[in-house]
């Protein structure tokens, strides 16, 4: 009986050896959002979590502008969202640093679960938005951890909080640039110690603009960093190049002239260039500004062909 009893515990002992280590599960937020969807909190809330080797976080997304939730593995070349990390994840995946992990582009109740199996301080990111990052620290169980995850709670409400009225503020201080301006978006990029934040409005701020016909309208994207497109009439595929009947000014802006409420014209991404790095090539000048020339009486109306399903759209009324 007693020997019987010892093999099965040496038998439980020997399996629990081969099992990862039941670890605790942690719970963070991806981005946040107002009512109208245009206020648009694009930051991990939080984006610095403690945690022991062996624990597990799952985050959920609070947005409907798309993120990626990203391990690259140290020294990885940034690849874009659309191809992943190469690769995608899903549901529930473990992460030590060696092979990388990332989400398709997740919106609103989606989840991811990441185990952590390695000691090590892993930055992550979010693959659409350059501006997106934070870290998880992972410790040894013996080593207390500083916030539970009531901190944590309490921490993601309060800065979703902060950086949706800042975003209020923004946007009641836009006003155009000139009669004939319109502001493309507006944001700001921040920072904790974990990482960097953005927050981004993703409206036209005078969403309609009465002009009469020969006037040219520009658009300014005075976001840091989020791409916008101005797009009327059939929308591209790839929404990334202009649309061929689309010209360059002498100033870089782009420019395409408008006579009839069939003509379909895009500006491709209008965006201003990533930040420099120290010791990188510089980025190229983005195109920040685009023109359009309107020649007959009508009602345009046009939309970003990146967030028009948050709402992003306006309206041109040309008089004669
Ligand atoms: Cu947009």
């Amino acid at each position: 009986m007693r020997s019987s009893i010892a093999r099965l515990t040496l038998a439980v002992f020997t399996l629990a050896a081969f099992l990862p280590a039941f670890g605790a599960n942690w719970h963070a937020t991806v981005g946040a959002q107002d009512q109208t969807k245009g206020r648009q909190v694009v930051a991990f809330l939080p984006n610095e979590l403690w945690i022991h080797q062996g624990d597990s976080i799952e985050w959920t997304v609070k947005a409907d502008e798309i993120h990626t939730i990203t391990f690259l593995t140290a020294g990885q070349i940034r690849p874009p969202f659309q191809v992943g990390c190469p690769g995608f994840s899903f549901g529930a995946v473990i992460f030590d640093g060696s092979t990388c992990v990332s989400t398709t582009p997740m919106v609103s109740g989606q989840t991811f679960t990441v185990t952590f199996t390695s000691l090590g301080n892993f930055k992550f990111a979010c693959l659409v938005h350059p501006d997106m990052t934070g870290v998880v620290h992972v410790l040894d169980g013996s080593v207390p951890l500083p916030h539970d995850q009531t901190f944590y709670d309490t921490q993601a409400a309060s800065q979703a909080n902060e950086l949706l009225s800042d975003l209020a503020q923004l946007q009641g201080h836009h006003h155009a640039a000139s009669a004939h301006g319109v502001v493309v978006g507006a944001g700001k990029t921040l920072a904790t110690a974990g990482g960097h934040n953005t927050i981004s409005l993703m409206r036209f701020m005078q969403p309609e603009l009465l002009i009469h016909a020969g006037t040219t309208v520009e658009w300014t994207n005075d976001d840091p960093s989020m791409p916008h497109t101005i797009t009327f009439g059939t929308e591209p595929l790839d929404p990334f190049p202009p649309s061929g009947n689309v010209s360059v000014d002498p100033d870089g802006a782009l420019h395409a002239t408008i006579s009839s409420i069939s003509d379909s014209v895009h500006s491709g991404f209008v965006m201003s260039a990533p930040q420099d790095q120290i010791c990188a090539p510089q980025t190229p000048l983005g195109p920040t500004r685009f023109r359009v020339t309107f020649t007959n009486p009508g009602a345009y109306p046009y939309i970003c062909a990146l967030h028009d399903n948050l709402g992003m759209k306006g309206m041109i009324v040309v008089l004669p």
